[in-house]
């Protein structure tokens, strides 16, 4: 089996940006042990196996979305009972982020239910991103659209990532989305990507898509100009009163091999096992860390739907003998 790996014993797996699907589809179609093996090689050369990056999400600014996207709670398009909200105070994300902190979290991950950010809005976004970074935390945004203006100015404020998913294949997109176009959300990514701002991109799994839409998603994301720093990879929360509310039923197998893939495509970025947890097994999430995922959403809520508390992932660390990602910045403890 070609590693890929440079050096005559072992080292650092290659970075490649030039993958074909053909190549990409025959690794996800590998027998699982293969797969899984390959996977953890390349995950062990890039990273410590028992160490988990671990971010949280706040929604600040839910619901009453223009954008029609089939999988979403939050949008306008569809009844899901949600009430939209306006955007909240600067000092409640604050006070949520060194609750977040304090509970062992490295990244604050801000969304707003926006097709993209109004000019009114930036100076409290700004606020944000400096009072997050204040705490000794990483910032995260993830706001819809950005003009090239919009990245400069989160740049400047010290935004550390900023999420903007692909969410599934071209072949596959416009079922699922169509207020918006797939190269609508390349441009944005290539705007965040100039202003120096790290890329956090993936997609959802389960939204009745095929296998060889998955494995284009990852290798749209492999042969980007640089990998994505951070992959999340979301198992579908299936939304009712939402287009694909039932959807999501996929063999748990399946989704491994996407974070499998997703390892082997973009050895050093963070793969982050993201949404859907809840319905998933503890034996499907140690799967899911051996294959190459190093990194989760911690705290009992995403955006607005459920996550597994502290207790229940401090209780799955401790029987898989994980650790949580320490913060690294030297930012006042305040
Ligand atoms: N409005 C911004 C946008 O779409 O870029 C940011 C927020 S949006 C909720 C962030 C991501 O969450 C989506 O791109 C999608 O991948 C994921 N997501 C949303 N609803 C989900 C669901 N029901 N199940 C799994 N993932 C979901
Ligand atoms: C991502 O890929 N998943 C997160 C984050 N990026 C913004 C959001 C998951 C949302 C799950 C559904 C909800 O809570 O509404
Ligand atoms: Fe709006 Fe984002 Fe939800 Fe799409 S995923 S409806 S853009 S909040």
């Amino acid at each position: 089996m070609n590693m890929h790996m440079t050096g005559a014993t072992g080292g650092q797996p290659d970075i490649r940006h030039d993958w074909t699907s053909a190549e990409a589809r025959a690794l996800y179609d590998m027998p699982f042990n293969d797969l899984l093996f390959r996977a953890h090689l390349v995950h062990r050369a890039m990273f410590d196996p028992n160490t988990i990056q671990r971010s949280q999400l706040l929604s600040i600014k839910t619901g009453g979305c223009p954008e029609d996207c089939g999988y979403c709670s939050q949008s306008a398009h569809h009844k899901t009972g949600l009430k939209a909200s306006k955007m909240i105070e600067v000092e409640r994300v604050l006070a949520e982020a060194r609750k977040a902190r304090d509970a062992g979290s490295t990244r604050y991950c801000m969304g707003a239910a926006w097709r993209a950010p109004k000019d009114r809005d930036m100076d409290a976004i700004v606020a944000m991103v400096e009072g997050v970074k204040a705490l000794g935390l990483e910032s995260c945004m993830t706001l819809g659209m950005l003009t090239p203006q919009d990245t400069l100015r989160l740049k400047e404020a010290g935004l550390d990532y900023y999420n903007h998913n692909i969410d599934t294949s071209e072949r596959h997109y416009d079922k699922v989305i169509t207020t918006r176009t797939f190269a609508d959300r390349l441009d944005t990514l290539a705007n965040v990507r100039e202003a120096g701002i790290k890329v956090c991109c993936g997609g959802i799994v389960g939204m009745g898509e095929e296998a060889i839409d998955r494995v284009d998603m990852l290798v749209t994301l492999a042969n980007l100009p640089e990998h994505p720093e951070s992959v999340p990879v979301n198992l579908l929360i299936p939304v009712e009163g939402t287009p694909l509310q039932n959807e999501g039923e996929i063999d748990p197998i399946d989704f491994v091999r996407t974070i499998a893939l997703a390892r082997i495509l973009m050895p050093a970025s963070d793969v982050r096992l993201s949404a859907g947890r809840t319905a998933m097994s503890a034996e499907m999430q140690a799967l899911c860390f051996f294959a190459g995922a190093n990194s989760i959403f911690a705290g009992e809520t995403l955006l607005t739907k459920d996550n597994p508390g502290e207790d229940q992932d401090a209780a799955l660390f401790r029987r898989l003998g994980l650790k949580s990602q320490q913060q690294t910045s030297n930012a006042a403890q305040i």
